[in-house]
């Protein structure tokens, strides 16, 4: 394939055997980083490659233009970088047809959810793209304008008013029950200004859950010339990768979806276990790692796993304390998938900066460790792992003060200044702290974090 830069790539590089300008959008994607490029776009690839149509995908950024000025001007073509010790595979892939920046162009935002030929409309927004209270609310002040619910209301409304067919809404973030979640925040910020709209939505849209997985360290610029070495073009949109990747959707779609089984993923009456295992093993030992790692000095995952003062508290909470927890589906087996995880975490060619998993802990923690110790605490068993990393987080938000990457940075950090060390976890635990409504710790989980705060 020649690029539209003239550039002709070697013929060993995996390209779309598919007519890319022949391919109306049915996707339309909120949120099209380097997560989005590595794994729903190129399962959506492998379906245009086995031979489904109109399934291209306009992908919107809410706010930033980086992506979008990236992309544009390659005409959405990337390169994917699969790597492994000291192997990469390197495939084009050819789903993406246009990005759209919201806050640049709305009206085109709010066409693309309205046009006839859209079916699907995704989301890679992270768990704080979806305007939450800490207790798991709707955030009014979050979700208005420029919010995802201001252009869905907007598209939606269009397409009612049109007598247009609903869509499916498919949340491909991780958060427990992601599709229910994004239902009950869709009709919450909806309902009020426009029931009659909130009721169509609720009669002809569906909200599948969906279990997503492979890990996206943020590509770097030594990454990019390494891709411009290797194929004599420089892509400003390369994304990296591991080998591994998952997928398992709820089959709930409102109509026509691509055959992403050609990519492996698995289409399924009931996510949950997948979705659960996931977030509390995965996530959990990912976040984990990250403030336990970054306090004893390490700035990749493959290092953090590999320090013998960390592996046994990492393989304690994922077999331990999560596993206990979740009832697996027929035939998944956890202490497989502990093994698989750890060795994946292992992998010292993805470069995974423990930083990039630290930001956001606010969004992040409840489904990761709160729910496991909510558990635990129903039947009277502690969670030294848990609490340890729980201690290693409050240290972390010490630490950053004011420059916490985080939505709730400026509560947190008034919280610690005015709590300091020793008090922080009754603030964010306590009976009125600011968690309470997933998990109150008891005062001897008080004390354990108060006394391991690093
Ligand atoms: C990570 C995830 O950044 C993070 O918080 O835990 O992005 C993780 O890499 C993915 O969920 C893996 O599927």
């Amino acid at each position: 394939m020649r690029l539209a830069t003239g550039v002709a790539l070697p013929p060993a590089i995996r390209q779309p055997g598919y007519d890319r300008a022949a391919q109306a959008c049915g996707i339309v994607h909120f949120g099209i980083g380097a997560f989005h490029r590595a794994h729903q776009a190129v399962y959506t690839d492998d379906a245009m490659n086995a031979g489904d149509r109109d399934w291209a995908i306009t992908g919107v950024s809410l706010r930033s233009a980086g992506v979008a000025d990236q992309m544009n001007p390659q005409d959405g073509l990337y390169t994917l970088s699969e790597r492994a010790g000291d192997a990469t595979a390197l495939r084009l892939i050819g789903a993406v047809r246009r990005v759209l920046v919201a806050a640049r162009e709305p009206q085109a935002v709010i066409d693309a959810v309205a046009a006839p030929e859209t079916r699907i409309i995704s989301f890679t927004i992270t768990e704080k793209g979806y305007a939450r209270t800490p207790d798991g609310g709707l955030d009014p002040a979050l979700a208005g304008a420029g919010s995802i619910y201001d252009f869905l209301g907007q598209g939606l409304a269009r397409r009612m008013a049109a007598g247009r067919a609903g869509l499916t809404l498919l949340s491909c973030d991780n958060l427990a029950d992601n599709g229910g979640q994004l239902a009950r925040l869709l009709d919450a910020a909806l309902r009020p200004r426009a029931p009659a709209l909130a009721d169509w939505v609720r009669a002809t849209c569906t909200f599948p859950a969906s279990m997503v997985d492979r890990i996206v360290p943020a590509t770097t610029p030594a990454d990019r010339h390494s891709i411009a070495a290797a194929c004599g073009w420089r892509d400003e949109a390369a994304v990296m990768t591991e080998p591994f990747t998952q997928w398992v959707i709820e089959d709930t779609f409102a109509g026509p979806r691509p055959r992403w089984e050609a990519g492996g993923a698995q289409v399924t009456a009931d996510v949950r276990p997948f979705e659960t295992a996931k977030l509390r093993m995965l996530n959990g030992a990912h976040s984990a790692l990250a403030y336990l790692g970054l306090a004893r000095g390490h700035e990749f995952v493959h290092q953090a796993i590999a320090d013998p003062g960390l592996a046994p508290l990492i393989d304690r909470l994922m077999r331990h304390e999560a596993a206990p927890t979740l009832t697996p589906a027929p035939g998944q087996d956890l202490a497989a998938y502990a093994d698989a995880l750890i060795a994946r975490f292992a992998n010292p060619a993805l470069n995974h900066r423990l930083r990039q998993i630290a930001m956001d802990g606010s969004q992040k923690i409840p489904q990761r460790w709160l729910e496991t110790l909510a558990f635990h605490q129903r039947q009277g068993r502690a969670c030294p792992a848990i609490l340890a990393a729980l201690a290693a987080w409050i240290g972390f938000i010490g630490r950053e003060g004011a420059a916490l990457d985080d939505p709730l940075a400026a509560p947190l950090h008034r919280l610690w200044q005015a709590a300091g060390a020793s008090g922080m976890a009754a603030a964010l635990f306590g009976a009125s702290g600011l968690f309470a409504a997933h998990w109150v710790a008891t005062p001897a989980d008080l004390s354990t974090l108060a006394g391991c705060v690093p």
